[in-house]
């Protein structure tokens, strides 16, 4: 029978990514995400090249109600998760503290941090149920450091990475592992969101250097999920090889 990974913000950049390797790998998908004709397109990619039985779940993660209602409607056999990625997840803005606004604040927090919270209490419990599962959440290297204008999205992904540290010894006695994954800049719909549609902003993100793709972060995690059950990795930094951390990077 094949494992069943969920995986949220699945329609774009490492998600979509992580999604197409986990196929590959012979899992069925649950993906999710807001945009349902990505997610419906992407089911029909699934099942056709890659074998892998997909249900989209539509839904706006920010809202408790919505994420509740969509787990816990799951068909049965789609019930006994083993790989949940918390993956959907956002910058908007980049200003100073005193600039900032409370709009984008507001999304920042509401998507990384009760987004991920919302949709792990929902998961965590079937995983518990059967003494086994996997957590990977995608942090940073914004939860590793703090650059200038970065603020309020670094403390989103600081609080990521302490809520990895801290899944990882609440699920400990479960037997499930929890996995934080943390990747520098990677070129993906990041930086057009972070932008809010500027192009020639969002395109100078990466001017002068080699950025990660969404495929070179999917790769790590295919590496963290294959390893045999005894072996956790608990915390994983992937960068450019032209970026050292958060703030500084090697442009040519
Ligand atoms: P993308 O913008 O390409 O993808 C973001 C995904 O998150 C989309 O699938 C989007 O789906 C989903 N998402 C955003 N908001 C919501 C919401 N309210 N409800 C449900 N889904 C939502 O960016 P990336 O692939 O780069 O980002 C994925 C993760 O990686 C994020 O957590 C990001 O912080 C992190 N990351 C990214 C880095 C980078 O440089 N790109 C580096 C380090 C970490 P939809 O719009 O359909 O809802
Ligand atoms: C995305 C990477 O450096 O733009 O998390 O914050 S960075």
């Amino acid at each position: 029978m094949k494992k069943i990974a969920l995986v949220t913000g699945a329609t774009s950049g490492i998600g979509k990514a992580t999604t197409i390797m986990l196929a590959g790998c012979g899992f069925n998908l649950i993906i999710a995400g807001r945009r349902k004709e990505r997610l419906d397109e992407l089911k029909s990619q699934l099942e056709i090249k890659y074998k892998s039985e997909a249900l989209p779940l539509c839904f706006d993660i920010r809202n408790k109600d919505e994420v509740c209602k969509a787990i816990k409607n799951i068909p049965e056999k789609w019930k006994n998760i083993d790989l949940l990625v918390n993956n959907a997840g956002l910058a908007v803005g980049l200003n100073h503290i005193q600039d900032g606004l409370f709009d984008d604040w507001d999304r920042m927090i509401d998507t990384n941090i009760r987004g991920l919270l919302y949709i792990t209490r929902c998961v965590a419990p079937m995983m518990i149920e059967k003494n086994n599962g996997h957590i990977i959440n995608i942090c940073s290297v914004a939860g590793k450091d703090v650059y200038e204008n970065g603020n309020v999205y670094c403390a989103t992904k600081y609080a990521v990475d302490a809520l990895s540290k801290a899944m990882r010894i609440d699920m400990l006695k479960h037997n499930i592992k929890v996995t934080n994954v943390c990747p520098g800049a990677a070129e993906t719909e990041f930086s057009t969101v972070r932008f809010k549609n500027d192009a020639e902003r969002a395109k100078a993100t990466y001017t002068g250097m080699t950025p990660l793709t969404g495929d070179d972060v999917a790769n790590v995690i295919k590496f963290v999920i294959n390893l045999p059950p005894h072996v956790c990795i608990n915390d994983i930094v992937v960068t450019p090889t032209s970026q050292a951390n958060a703030s500084i990077i090697h442009r040519n």
